[in-house]
């Protein structure tokens, strides 16, 4: 959605410096950052245009901006949860979104998606659990959820370093099952007659 703070979270984590605005479509394209979680590790994150209601149809800004997302292996699905939010039902917001993805394509909608509430810092520390539940139940959510503020950038140290470890357990599970299918196939050749 626009306005869910996207660009804020990849100035904070990075030395991506996409312009951030408080009214929505702030982001014409997409922009990309380096995020470093360790001396050698990294993982390139990408922050695009928010989508609205109808954006398959080519609503706001429409999903023009989608087919960045094809090479990309996690998605991480920004929502405000703040009082002040645009929309005052992020469960809502949550479920167009996933709509407009999977109108979009099976495969962008079948990818792994987090859920990440933002603006943590605009509600009390005393509300934060109970928003988070209240969302996670009503969305039936099983995947994780992160609650992050990218403005000050609380949480978003731990958010990045599961995105990291996620995506190298995923590139282990890969090249495992490449050297797998390596192996079969070396042993479906047959030895030349001689
Ligand atoms: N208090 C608070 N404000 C935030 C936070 N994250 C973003 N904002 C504010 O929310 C507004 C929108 O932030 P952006 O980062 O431009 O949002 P976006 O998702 O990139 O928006 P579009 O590019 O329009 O899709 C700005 O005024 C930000 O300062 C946060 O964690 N806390
Ligand atoms: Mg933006």
């Amino acid at each position: 959605m626009p306005n869910a703070g996207k660009s804020t979270l990849i100035r904070t984590v990075s030395a991506a410096r996409p312009k951030v605005a408080d009214y929505p479509f702030t982001t014409l394209h997409p922009n990309l950052g380096v995020v470093r979680v360790g001396p050698l590790k990294s993982f390139v994150m990408a922050d695009i245009p928010g989508l609205i209601e109808g954006a398959a149809e080519g609503a706001g800004l429409g999903i023009q901006f989608l087919r960045h997302l094809s090479r990309t292996r996690l998605l991480l699905h920004l929502v405000d949860v703040s009082p002040y939010s645009d929309s005052s039902d992020p469960v809502r917001d949550v479920a167009i979104i996933f709509g407009e993805l999977r109108k979009y394509s099976a495969a962008l909608a079948d990818r792994e998606r987090w859920l990440v509430l933002n603006k943590l810092d605009l509600l009390p520390e005393e509300e934060r659990a109970a928003r988070r539940d209240e969302i996670v139940t009503a969305l039936d959510w099983a995947g994780p959820v992160f609650s992050i503020s990218a403005l000050s950038g609380e949480g978003t140290g731990a958010l990045m370093q599961a995105v990291m470890e996620r995506l190298e357990e995923r590139q282990q599970a890969e090249a495992a099952a490449t050297a797998a299918l390596t192996e079969i196939g070396a042993n479906d050749v047959q030895p030349e007659d001689s």
